[in-house]
């Protein structure tokens, strides 16, 4: 800690700013680069620094993080090539409007024109993963700009703010702490909106309310919309994925749009009216053959009663108001039966896990093609929150599970993990291991890139042994309980629902990550 704040470094001036601003969590795999940021990290003792051994691990953490404590994460990344491997779990992030700070070094301004080896376009790497991006000039203002990135992250949706950080304006003398300013609240409730609303409410036809982001994630709100659609008919539907859902016992049950693109339009085709609430009209994964984008039939008359900028909450309380609509009391209490010893299948897996996650869990959903099944165990376990991936870019499981259990150490987490996904940055289990996290990872190991042999399908392919060989995964066969034991993550393996059962209880009352390898 300097004893002369005159002579505080640039570093020092943002770690000092941000941690007085609420910050005290830094996520981060640094270099050279930002060898000014650890320093003053160490020295002030302010942040809990948790290291990622990958970058992809770093930003999954770190929304993981965010979701969780429901305040802005903050990164530490090593230049473009440092960024370029963040940059998947930041495109999930920013899809499910996290709030979220990075703080990625560059060379020094005066070392910028040799193309040193590290050199990269940083602010264009960073660019489309990023929806505000800026340089720091001097060390006297790189606080405020780093000031102006919480502010930005924390509007109204969360955004994800990139400062990048040239190394001397990290270690030049001369920062100066910055204060917090106002972040951007959300779009107030437009009354034309409300009254199309209560219009379509109203019109005696089929109607769905499609809820998103925040509603998802508050009770209240949740009780007033099952009111509303109690009084009016109207059904209601979730975005096929979803930043954050609180589900369980007791809870209203959210249904979602289903990822199969048939399935999907199914689902939407009896609707002629819609109202989307934090929400955006509904959209196909990806396009097919003689299939529309769009999911919601063509002439539906849809209503944005709160954009991804409004506050859903408020919204539907206004329009509970002008409906007369009570906040539903109607229970969800319906817990299956237990299973009974043999193979884990597609049938029994959600009652085996909603008999078997405690109370208070944190639910991380990477499930992929066993999601579908597993997602049921959401509504009849005990009150849960549900995270889930929210940009299609598979390998979050395992980092969003490390940043969730940082952020809520008394909630015990279960990663619902796909063996495929669980490959791309299975190298959070060390993080796990290190920061001591509840976490109890099971694998579902089906041993191939399962969903993607129903998309070939979906093309029209008749695939081949070249085809299958990109799809399977069993040669050689991957042994999780191995690559976990050598993380510090001790493991089982299973193949008996009741043996499933049984280690998901024990995995999750004892301290410290379990990886459980489910053979499906
Ligand atoms: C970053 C990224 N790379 C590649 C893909 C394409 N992709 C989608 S699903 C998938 C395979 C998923 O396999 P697995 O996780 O084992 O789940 P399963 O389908 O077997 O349940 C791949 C490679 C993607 N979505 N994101």
């Amino acid at each position: 800690m300097t004893d002369h704040p005159e002579k505080m470094n640039g570093a020092e001036s943002v770690v000092r700013s941000l941690n007085s601003a609420g910050v005290d969590v830094c996520f981060a795999n640094p270099g050279t680069s930002e060898m000014q940021f650890v320093d003053a990290l160490d020295r002030t003792k302010l942040m809990r620094c948790v290291l990622g051994l990958s970058e992809g691990v770093v930003t999954g953490a770190a929304d993981g993080y965010a979701r969780m404590a429901e305040k802005p994460a903050v990164t530490l990344l090593h230049l473009a090539p440092g960024f370029a491997n963040a940059a998947a779990n930041l495109h999930n992030a920013r899809k499910a409007c996290v709030p979220m700070v990075n703080l990625v070094g560059d060379h020094a301004l005066r070392h910028q024109k040799y193309d040193a080896p590290l050199s990269a376009d940083v602010a264009g790497a960073c660019a489309p993963f990023s929806d505000w991006v800026h340089s720091g000039r001097d060390a006297g203002s790189f606080a405020a700009d780093a000031m102006e990135a919480l502010r930005v992250a924390k509007g109204a949706p969360g955004q994800i703010a990139t400062l990048i950080a040239p190394a001397d304006i990290g270690w030049d003398e001369g920062g100066k702490i910055a204060a917090e300013s106002q972040p951007d609240g959300p779009v107030p409730l437009d009354e034309d909106a409300l009254n199309n609303a209560l219009r379509a409410l109203e019109s005696g036809e089929k109607t769905v309310i499609i809820v998103a982001n925040s509603v998802l994630e508050n009770v209240t709100a949740l009780n007033i919309l099952q009111g509303i659609a109690d009084k009016t008919g109207a059904d209601i539907l979730a975005p096929t994925s979803n930043r954050r859902m609180e589900r369980g016992l007791g809870r209203v049950a959210i249904s979602k749009i289903p990822y199969p693109i048939d399935a999907a339009l199914d689902c939407l085709a009896p609707y002629s009216r819609a109202i989307l609430v934090e929400a955006v009209p509904p959209v196909a994964f990806f396009a097919y053959p003689g299939k529309p984008s769009l999911l919601l039939p063509k002439d539906c008359d849809i209503v944005t009663l709160a954009g991804l900028d409004g506050d859903g909450p408020n919204a539907l309380a206004a329009l509970a108001d002008r409906i007369g609509a009570k906040p539903s009391t109607a229970r969800n209490t319906a817990l299956p039966e237990r299973p009974q010893a043999g193979p884990i299948t597609p049938k029994n897996i959600a009652a085996a896990l909603s008999n078997t996650f405690p109370e208070d869990a944190i639910i991380v959903d990477e499930a992929i093609s066993s999601g579908g099944d597993a997602f049921a165990a959401g509504d009849s376990a005990k009150p849960n929150s549900w995270l889930a991936l929210t940009g299609g870019s598979i390998g979050i499981g395992i980092p969003l599970s490390t940043g969730a259990a940082i952020a809520c150490p008394d909630r015990p987490v279960i990663t619902l993990q796909a063996d495929g996904s669980a490959m791309y940055t299975i190298q959070g289990l060390w993080t796990q291991a290190r920061e001591g996290s509840n976490v109890t990872t099971i694998i579902l190991a089906n041993q191939s890139y399962e969903i993607l042999k129903g998309e070939l399908h979906n093309v029209g392919a008749q695939p081949g042994a070249d085809a299958l060989s990109m799809l399977n995964l069993d040669r050689p066969e991957l042994d999780f309980v191995a690559l976990a034991r050598g993380m510090g993550v001790p493991g089982r393996r299973v193949d008996d629902v009741r043996d499933l059962m049984r280690t998901i209880e024990e995995a999750a009352a004892e301290p410290g990550p379990f990886l459980i390898e489910v053979m499906i």
